[in-house]
C-alpha cells in the first residue's frame, strides 16, 4: 500500500487553450480519491496550488508565453513535490504540461538527496523537447524535457536541481515532433519509442526494456502521463489531438506493466480540458488508467521479465 498524495496543480499558462485549469477538480470529480483507496491506498488530497509571486522574467523570443506566471508554478510546484516525496508518492492533477517543468524539478532534488538516480517516462504524442529559445508556438507546455535533460535555454527559470541524463529518459507514443526538436533527438541520447516503434515491436517489449533499465540502476521514476498520449476517439477531452494514439488496451497494458515493475516513484497526469470533454469519458479514462498503474487487475500473475 502507498500512501498517495494528490497535488491539484490547475496550470493554464503552458497552452492557449483556456480549461486545463478545470482539470484537477474532474479528476475529483471522476474520482481519483475513491479509486485509490479501494485498491487499499491512503490518500491525502492537498488541495489546489496556487502561484507565488510573479516577476518579471523575460526573454529574447518574442513567441514565448506567461514566461513569469510559469516560472512561478516551477517554483511552487517544485517545493511542493520535493515536500511529497519524502512523505509518499506524489500525484499532480494537472493542469497543461508545463506543470511538469517544476513537479519534476521537485523530485529531481528529493532524487538527488537520497543519492538515487531518477528516470523519466513521457507518456505522449509530443516530444515537448523545445527550448524557450526555439519554440514557434510560445506555448511552455512543449518545452519541460529540454529542462528536465539541462539542456540551454532555461534561463530565465530556476536553474534544475540535478538534471535527469538523457539515458534516462524515455519517450513513448510519440507521433508529433517539429523540426528543431527533431534535431536536437537526433543528437542525443534520449530515447524515443514512437509510434513506428510501437507498431513493430507492440507496446509491451519496449515499455519493459526501459523498465529493466530502471530496476538495473536502482533509479526512482517518474510517470508523466499527457492526456494526448491516448487516441482522441478514447480521451478527447486535450487541446492537441493527435490521430494514432494508444488505444484503451494499450494504455491500460502500459500501466499495467509499469505496476508490475513496483518502480514508479511519482506521476503526473497532464493537459485534461474537461470544457472538451464528451460526459466526463476523458477523465474517467484518466483515472482508469490511474487505478492501472496502482495495481488494479483481474488476476494475479507472476511478473514476467525481459
Ligand atoms: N510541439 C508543439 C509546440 O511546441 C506542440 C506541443 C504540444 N505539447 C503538448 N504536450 N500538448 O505534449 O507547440
Ligand atoms: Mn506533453
Ligand atoms: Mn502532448
Ligand atoms: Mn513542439
Amino acid at each position: 500500500m502507498t500512501h498517495c498524495i494528490l497535488i491539484g496543480a490547475p496550470v493554464d499558462s503552458g497552452q492557449q487553450r483556456p480549461g486545463c485549469l478545470m482539470g484537477p477538480a474532474a479528476y475529483r470529480v471522476a474520482g481519483i480519491g475513491r479509486t485509490l483507496q479501494s485498491l487499499e491506498h491512503s490518500v491525502e488530497d492537498r488541495g489546489d496550488m496556487t502561484p507565488g509571486p510573479l516577476g518579471a522574467e523575460s526573454t529574447q523570443n518574442a513567441a514565448v508565453r506567461h514566461l513569469p506566471e510559469t516560472v512561478a508554478w516551477v517554483r511552487t510546484l517544485a517545493e511542493a513535490g520535493e515536500r511529497a516525496m519524502a512523505e509518499g508518492m506524489p500525484i499532480f492533477l494537472g493542469g497543461d504540461h508545463s506543470l511538469s517543468l517544476g513537479s519534476v524539478a521537485g523530485i529531481a532534488a528529493h532524487a538527488r538527496a537520497q543519492g538515487r538516480p531518477l528516470f523519466v517516462l513521457w507518456l505522449d504524442a509530443h516530444t515537448d523537447i523545445h527550448s524557450v529559445a526555439t519554440t514557434e508556438s510560445g506555448n511552455l507546455h512543449g518545452t519541460p524535457i529540454a529542462y528536465i535533460s539541462g539542456r540551454p535555454g532555461f534561463e530565465a527559470f530556476p536553474a534544475f536541481p540535478a538534471p535527469v541524463p538523457e539515458e534516462n529518459i524515455c519517450l513513448f507514443g510519440i507521433r508529433s515532433v517539429d523540426p528543431a526538436e527533431h534535431a536536437t533527438l537526433e543528437a542525443s541520447d534520449i530515447t524515443v519509442n514512437d509510434m513506428r516503434v510501437l507498431d513493430e515491436f507492440g507496446f509491451a517489449v519496449p515499455m519493459r526494456a526501459f523498465l529493466e533499465k530502471v530496476r538495473a540502476a536502482n533509479g526512482m521514476l517518474h510517470v508523466s502521463l499527457d492526456v494526448d498520449f491516448l487516441d482522441p476517439s478514447v480521451a478527447p477531452a486535450v487541446g492537441t489531438t493527435v490521430p494514432g494514439g494508444a488505444t484503451f488496451r494499450e494504455a491500460h497494458l502500459v500501466c499495467e506493466l509499469i505496476h508490475e515493475s513496483g518502480l514508479m516513484t511519482s506521476l503526473d497526469l497532464v493537459e485534461l480540458n474537461p470544457f472538451l470533454d464528451e460526459r466526463g469519458k476523458t477523465a474517467r479514462m484518466m483515472v482508469d488508467l490511474v487505478g492501472s498503474l496502482m495495481g488494479r487487475k483481474v488476476f494475479d500473475r507472476p511478473t514476467r521479465s525481459g
